[in-house]
């Protein structure tokens, strides 16, 4: 019996997933998305080509690699369509869609989830979240009131009325809040077109495909959209997305048992980054935020939009490793923190005059003063750097502390953009 891994971000999002998803794939035999949707984006360089993938799990580069989309995922069909047609003109040899299965359970993002989400946005009547405006707390409000569209009812009979009405449904409310739509028919049109598309997949029991692969022995990576401080139940609420991003949640959007858990990899950044509103304790403020978004190019991959920049957070990792139950720890982007005179970790917070060592998980957590541990910055070549050995010692002391205060191996140390730029730290 093989075991299925499972990688997750331990932030909020952005800590470069997709780098060492891509570095470890060739060992797995089967590579899925479990949460999310096309809110997610995993950049990977491929061949001088800078692709980002939202929706399709990253081993689609992999020729021996099935690559499967759990009933977790929320997918929106002309995204999939542009994505899969993308990498079909690019890298026609790689057969992408031989790859791919997609689970009759998922659910289907809806044009209007898409336009609820970007009115709820823009509305003083709903909280402002900064969603990526994808309708992902759309589907998956509808999926847990039961009225969601699943993939495997696109071959029902009935599927394009029932869409219709509920679209027409949908229209009919947004348009007496006042928002101006793009035209119905149109609209309804493309959408049932895409779906056409999607019949020409692999669309299956993708749980049992997996516990059969398990048992035949090939390994599996289930690959975490987001992060988890944008866990729906454990993240800052409500500024976080709408799935949950931890580890279990691999096992419940895949259909397999927790006894099938092998490694869980946690990926951190050197620094911290969010995107969106919500409480930040170590957010860096001003001219020194400015110059590391700029140097870590800290932009939204499908939103563009500049991330908010931060310190580690030790009271939030640790929590999260804890959520997660981490067994490894990869921490990237070390390069962009080259040339800094003072490198800071937060150790803690105070809180109402009291020192306070853990994340707090409700209430007052906009009101935290962060406590600082200050490092000496490094500074290197990194370009020259090939293992573990030839690191900057101040970088080596900054990764020594992390590892003893996070009690958990940190294993791989990724050191420049490139593919290959990543160094095993074990
Ligand atoms: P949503 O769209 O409903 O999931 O938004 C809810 C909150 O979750 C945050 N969120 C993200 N934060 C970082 N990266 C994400 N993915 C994209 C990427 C984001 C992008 O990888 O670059 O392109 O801008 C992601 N997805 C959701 C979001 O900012 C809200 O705070
Ligand atoms: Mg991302």
């Amino acid at each position: 019996m093989a075991k299925m891994d499972i990688l997750v971000g331990l932030q909020w999002g952005d800590e470069g997933k997709g780098k060492f998803i891509d570095r470890i794939c060739s060992n797995y035999q089967v590579v899925t998305r479990y949460n999310g949707g096309a809110n997610a984006g995993h950049t990977i360089f491929w061949n001088g080509h800078k692709i980002t993938l939202k929706l399709l799990p990253s081993g689609v580069f992999y020729s021996h690699i099935t690559n499967v989309i759990g009933s977790g995922v929320v997918i929106n069909p002309i995204q999939l369509n542009h994505e899969i047609a993308q990498l079909v003109e690019i890298y026609p040899e790689l057969n992408i869609q031989q790859r791919l299965l997609i689970s009759r359970k998922a659910h289907l993002v809806l044009p209007t989830d898409q336009y609820s989400d970007i009115y709820m946005e823009g509305s003083d009547l709903f909280r402002t979240i900064g969603t990526t405006k994808n309708g992902i707390g759309n589907a998956y409000a509808n999926k847990m009131l039961r009225q969601g569209f699943r993939v495997g009812d696109i071959f029902t009979s009935d599927f394009a009325s029932h869409v219709e009405q509920v679209m027409c449904r949908e229209y009919q409310y947004l348009t007496r809040l006042g928002q101006t739509l793009p035209d119905f028919n149109e609209t309804l049109d493309v959408f049932l077109a895409n779906i056409e598309n999607l019949k020409e997949l692999t669309i299956t029991d993708t749980e049992t495909f997996i516990n059969k692969v398990l048992k035949e022995g090939k390994p599996v990576l289930a690959e975490g959209a987001q992060a988890t401080m944008l866990d729906i139940d454990h993240g800052t609420y409500p500024y976080v997305t709408s799935s949950n991003t931890v580890a279990s949640a691999a096992c419940v959007g895949l259909g397999v048992s927790p006894r099938q858990v092998g490694e869980i990899f946690g990926v951190l950044k050197a620094y911290n980054t969010r995107v969106g509103e919500g409480p930040f304790p170590s957010e860096i403020i001003g001219k020194l935020g400015d110059e590391l978004r700029i140097k870590g190019n800290e932009f939204g991959s499908n939103t563009k939009r500049p991330r908010r920049i931060g310190w580690l957070d030790l009271p939030a990792l640790r929590y999260a490793i804890m959520l997660n139950g981490i067994t490894q720890l990869i921490i990237t982007k070390s390069d962009v923190l080259n040339g800094m005179d003072i490198v800071n970790i937060c150790t803690h917070y105070e809180l109402d005059g009291k020192l306070e060592y853990n994340f707090p998980t409700a209430g007052h957590i906009s009101h935290l003063t962060p406590h600082w541990k200050a490092f000496s910055g490094w500074n290197a070549d990194f370009s020259k750097i090939k293992s573990a050995q030839e690191l900057p010692y101040e970088l080596t002391q900054y990764l020594r502390y992390l590892e003893a205060e996070l009690e958990t191996p940190i294993t791989h140390l990724s050191i420049g953009p490139e593919r290959d730029a990543i160094i095993n730290i074990k």
